[in-house]
């Protein structure tokens, strides 16, 4: 794999990747097992959109992750896997091991029914079968659609309805802290209204009592249980479906962001490698969930495509104690580091005690990803965590992007704390205007598009691609627009700004606000409500919703109103979406079209009752000033 080892290389790549991308794509994509080559490097327009990346060419991902190199990485350690608790024993799997299970494990899809293309639902703790599900299912030709597991049972049934699953791969139940959640009953429950689910297949985990209805759930072990360890992989067209994922947008419900096999494959290796400037014998360890893009990219593909040691946990950063995170750094002696801005901002929280007993000095890089880092956190991660002398890479992408997009080449690129600096090879960002002009030049402040393809970008939603257009490809004339706002300063560095539109990041966690205004609204003494985000020290952004009761509603206490409706919330997208402050108000401000006026909620919710703008002409005026004293302004 091509390599870049100085500023000047990184430079000169980009350069390459800008005049020729063909080229520069077909020399990284050669590094890699196809069975047949490609006909066609790339073939584009953002207009219907199609993006077409090495069509014609004939692979399996699986094979590049196993057969590629088996005579070389047998041995290495592929996954450490550490359990939410520590006094559980972690798990080893070697490369040779992975490969044996995933092959297991595909044989056991196939057992099950499982054809080339069918959609497999996964929902699953963070537990070594999630990563040989995920790999088992791109074995087969199955595309995977894994569903974060702390997602309700109403979005887990929404997505797999969706999707047409065929099957579902779940467990028992799942640890999470001190909690033991059970995620096989919240199955059940999903399982009510899709109908094209005809098995599903349950990993022991927790050994709890749970329900096994017969003819449809099978155990995962007895499923295994004498299968054979070998398989021979699906060939797969370089264009086929990988996977399926669900990302929230400004509108509706979430969308099945698709990605294909081939261009996914050459990115997320090629970007895993040079960002972390990854060396054999390294400890990588990302600390996100398997249910988000990070997991999928930089848990599963990139590290494993690229020969790498991965550590994975199944708990969470406060338990048993808040120095949990560094505990296992130490541990594993782990080298590179990737997490979340929010985590590091709560581990912060807590001051430097819980860090200082553990020995971090195995580390080398650490790197963050899913919101903007603010300065103070930025500085307190170098400072204390990497001691330093850590390179920080702060990776701007999302879950359309397939993988890391803007972001510092550890050690290569020179850092700005709050910056994802400079754009990967083969990536074109260019800044428009609210009328789609672009802002030429340093120092300039706008919306992100990007103007080329690169191989790891989504080719579609599933199952309507006119959304894919809209969403993306509409706002701005042949550009892919990203929703976010960006600034690029005079030194040509970027900082991401957050989302322009009715999404909101908390913790990392990406929703729309319309999703959970439907959410409160399923309430049934709810007349209707407005979510904005608000800035939350922590979270980064918190949810502020403004809801007007029914009639009957307003005779009921107001703290048993609020708790029943964050109830509400938890039952129909999960505990991610339940908001931070809710304030009941006896109506919300409307222009005479009758649109919310989330301009004035989003200054209130930020705590600036002040400079509302002109608001003699909406419809209602007179609740501004109550929504004022309600907030405490
Ligand atoms: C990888 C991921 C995507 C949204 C994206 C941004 C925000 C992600 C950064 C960031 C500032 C970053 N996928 N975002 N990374 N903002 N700096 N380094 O998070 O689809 O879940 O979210 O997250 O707003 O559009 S995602």
């Amino acid at each position: 794999m091509l390599r870049i080892n100085t500023l000047g290389g990184y430079f000169h790549e980009y350069q390459k990747s800008v005049s020729n991308p063909e080229d520069f794509w077909s020399d990284i994509a050669q590094t890699f097992y196809w069975r047949k080559k490609w006909d066609t490097t790339l073939e584009w327009n953002f207009e219907e959109p199609k993006v077409e990346w090495f069509k014609g060419g004939k692979l399996n991902i699986t094979e590049n992750i196993f057969e590629r190199r088996m005579f070389t990485h047998a041995d290495r350690p592929a996954i450490i896997w550490e359990s939410n608790s520590p006094d559980e024993p972690s798990i080893t799997l070697t490369y040779k091991q992975l490969h044996e299970k995933v092959c297991q494990f595909a044989n056991v899809l196939l057992k099950n029914g499982v054809q080339k293309g069918d959609r497999v639902a996964i929902y699953l703790p963070m537990l070594p079968e999630a990563t040989i599900a995920m790999l088992a299912c791109a074995r087969v030709g199955a595309v995977h659609s894994v569903v974060f597991a702390g997602f309700s049972a109403n979005s887990l049934s929404d997505r797999i309805i969706d999707a047409e699953c065929k099957l579902v791969l779940t467990s028992d139940g799942s640890y999470r802290g001190g909690k033991n959640i059970g995620i096989k009953t919240i199955v059940d429950e999903a399982l009510e209204r899709c109908p094209t689910v005809e098995k599903v297949i349950v990993l022991k985990r927790t050994g709890e009592a749970i329900n096994m209805t017969p003819g449809r759930d099978v155990w995962w072990h007895d499923e295994t249980e004498g299968v054979s360890t070998e398989n021979k992989a699906q060939e797969m067209d370089s264009e086929d479906m990988l996977f399926i994922l669900y990302t929230s947008g400004s509108t509706g419900k979430p969308k099945g962001v698709v990605h294909t096999t081939g261009g996914y494959m050459v990115y997320t290796q090629y970007t895993f490698e040079n960002v972390f400037q990854i060396d054999a014998g390294d400890i990588y360890w990302c600390s996100a969930d398997i249910g988000w893009i990070t997991g999928h990219s930089y848990i599963v593909y990139g590290p494993l495509l690229s020969g790498s040691t991965v550590v994975m946990f199944e708990g969470i950063p406060t338990y048993p104690h808040v120095g949990r995170f560094w505990e296992i750094i130490e541990k594993h002696k782990v080298t590179h580091f990737y997490t979340a801005p929010t985590a590091i901002r709560s581990l912060q929280a807590s001051g430097l005690d819980p860090v200082t007993p553990f020995n971090l000095s195995s580390l080398k890089v650490l790197g963050t990803v899913g919101e903007p880092i603010n300065v103070e956190a930025w500085q307190w991660y170098h400072t204390h965590i990497g001691k330093g002398k850590c390179p920080i890479v702060d990776t701007w992408w999302q879950t359309e992007t397939g993988g890391m997009m803007i972001s510092p080449i550890a050690g290569i690129t020179p850092t700005k704390p709050a910056y994802a600096t400079l754009p990967l090879p083969g990536i074109q960002p260019i800044l428009v205007d609210s009328e789609g002009k672009e802002l030429k030049g340093n120092g300039v402040e706008g919306n992100l598009c990007i103007k080329f393809p690169w191989p790891s970008m989504l080719r579609t939603t599933y199952g309507d691609h006119e959304r894919c257009r809209q969403t993306y490809f509409s706002t701005y004339k042949g550009l892919y627009f990203t929703g976010d706002g960006v600034k690029r300063d005079e030194d040509g560095y970027y900082r991401i700004l957050g989302r322009v539109d009715d999404v909101i990041n908390v913790s990392g966690h990406r929703l729309g606000t319309a999703e959970v205004e439907n959410a409160i609204n399923e309430h049934p003494l709810v007349n209707e409500s407005a979510v904005v985000g608000y800035p939350h020290d922590i979270k980064g952004q918190g949810i502020y919703a403004y809801v007007v009761l029914e009639k009957d509603g307003q005779s009921h206490d107001k703290d048993a109103m609020k708790s029943s409706i964050i109830s509400t919330v938890n039952k129909i997208i999960g505990p991610i979406a339940k908001p931070d402050k809710i304030l009941i108000v006896s109506g919300l401000p409307k222009t005479r079209s009758g649109k919310i006026m989330r301009r004035i909620l989003r200054k209130i919710a930020e705590g600036d009752g002040s400079n509302l703008g002109d608001i003699t002409t909406l419809l209602n005026p007179e609740v501004v000033e109550e929504i004022k004293v309600g907030a405490g302004l």
